[in-house]
């Protein structure tokens, strides 16, 4: 073990094998240099995980066996146990073993092995050389299994090869692991090494509650977004002699980029929360369920412009009166749009009191008496109060978050701002009645604007949607798959 007495453990194995990716992935550091060239890198990195500013655990990655047979020969002649040492001294200036030194030097200084290899290929006497050569160390050792190209072919023969010469053997892909997949390597790590396995369970415990403190977090931020969201509002006077529907318009791309602004500062709080910095990951602006009730496509088939929209819009909130079943009833949320659509059904105009009680009243008043320009009138977008839009919000932030969980640290190369994948179904309609019941109830205390409503109905919107976050880090929530366990 190193001096701070948080366990290292150094990730070795022969080049392009994922050894990086292994290590970015266990870190949650997707600062880890991870290439598609083998031999990229020459020398080790260090990368500690930290909780509460202290160190609690270390990976080394390394540059990878470069000679191993030949190494494997020298080490034979000189079996003892400083001969890592020694080997380093006798081979640091020759280029041919400068893999093997820098890879024995967090050996030598206390740190345990994780082998990685690629197991969607055979095991070639290249490997075994590497095999032995940890065998020969002494040192406790697990062996990881990345399958890249998820071939199972061969991983049965991997897997008994390899047991004889490891304390432990795991698959573990670095792409698509999993937060529990992670703490099951880390609880088999603490099994083969005696002398880490205290420091280990306390490191194990500290990222159980850190990982708790991270849903709750993003349970806080989406309680947030949400009540932003559904209040926010953009108005102005209307200058003399403007045409309202041209400011009208303008104040829907405005609010409409505001939603967009309010919903990416969260969605990246979110992503900060889970350390990612290179995931480039966006929610679609547009529904592709053409058809949902309030899409602006739907408004135009029905020949209804955007004033006529504003206007039905925002009585529709009111009198369509749809109830939370019917808002959460089968209805695609993930896919809703948050844009155009949405703010026409919340768009309300409000000018003189006369005016907007007048415009209020029925659809059909909206383009007649507004078509004028009247001076000194205010004229405002949002809230929007459809019952739908709280939940086309939390169900995209469950997506989004979802993501940012399950998406692994070693993973690269995805397309810049790839969009999101949603299933027609987003997380919504997986959700229990008495979840459902939770967010309904928040989201009424949101529409009817009082404070204490709201504090009472928040805390236990928080703790669902932090427990929702739990099972979707534990896979037990997929899209789409209505659960209603609960009811
Ligand atoms: N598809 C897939 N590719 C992987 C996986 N692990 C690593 N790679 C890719 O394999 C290449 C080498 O990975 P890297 O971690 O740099 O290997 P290293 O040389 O052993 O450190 C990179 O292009 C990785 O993106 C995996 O689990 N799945
Ligand atoms: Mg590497």
């Amino acid at each position: 073990m190193s001096v701070d007495l948080a366990p290292s453990f150094a990730i070795v194995g022969h080049p392009n094998e994922g050894k990086s990716s292994v290590v970015s992935t266990l870190a949650e550091d997707d600062s880890v240099r991870i290439t598609p060239y083998p031999g990229e890198t020459v020398s080790c990195q260090h990368f500690p995980v930290l909780l509460d500013g202290s160190v609690v655990l270390r990976f080394v990655d390394t540059p990878g066996f470069q000679s191993p047979r030949a190494t494997l020969a020298w080490l034979k002649e000189h079996e003892a146990p400083d001969m890592l040492s020694a080997f380093v001294r006798a081979h640091e200036h020759d280029s041919e073993f400068r893999g093997e030194c820098e890879l024995f030097r967090p050996l030598i200084e206390g740190s345990g092995i994780i082998f990685v290899a690629d197991a969607s290929r055979p095991l070639r006497p290249v490997d075994r050389a590497e095999i032995e050569i940890l065998r020969m160390t002494g040192i406790p050792r697990m062996a990881i299994l990345n399958n890249k190209d998820e071939t199972t072919e061969y991983l049965k023969s991997w897997r008994e090869e390899l047991r004889k010469y490891f304390n432990s053997v795991r698959v573990f892909n670095a792409h698509r692991v999993t937060y529990a997949q992670r703490i099951a390597l880390l609880e088999s790590l603490k099994g083969i090494d005696q002398e880490g396995e205290e420091a280990l369970t306390r490191v194990i415990e500290a990222f159980a509650l850190d990982w708790q403190r991270r849903m709750k977090l993003s349970a806080e931020i989406i309680c947030d977004l949400i009540r932003q969201c559904t209040t926010c509002r953009i108005t102005k006077r209307l200058p003399d002699g403007a045409d309202t529907r041209t400011v009208l318009s303008e104040l829907e791309v405005l609010y409409r980029q505001e939603i967009s602004r309010i919903e990416r500062e969260a969605h990246q709080a979110i992503k900060k929360l889970f350390k990612h910095n290179i995931f480039d990951y966006r929610m679609p602006e547009q529904s592709i369920a053409a058809h949902d009730l309030f899409h602006r496509k739907t408004w135009r088939v029905l020949g209804l412009g955007p004033l006529q929209l504003a206007a039905a819009g925002a009585a529709a909130g009111t009198t369509i009166g749809l109830g939370i079943d019917a808002a959460t009833a089968g209805i695609s949320f993930g896919v809703f749009a948050l844009g155009g659509s949405l703010v026409g059904a919340g768009s309300a105009l409000v000018g003189g009191k006369r005016m907007a009680r007048a415009r209020i009243r029925g659809p059909k008043i909206g383009g007649v008496q507004l078509s004028g320009s009247i001076g000194g009138m205010q004229v405002e977008v949002g809230p929007n109060t459809a019952l739908q839009f709280p939940y086309v919000v939390l169900d995209r932030a469950l997506i989004f978050s979802a993501h940012a969980i399950n998406w692994a640290h070693g993973k690269r190369g995805g397309k810049k701002g790839r969009e999101a994948e949603v299933s027609p179904k987003g997380y919504i309609a997986s959700l229990g009645k008495n979840q459902r019941d939770v967010a309904g109830r928040y989201f009424h205390a949101l529409r009817q604007g009082k404070d204490d409503l709201i504090q009472n109905t928040r805390r236990a919107m928080a703790d669902m949607i932090a427990e929702v976050l739990s099972m979707i880090s534990k896979g037990e929530l997929s899209q789409g798959d209505p659960s209603d366990q609960q009811e």
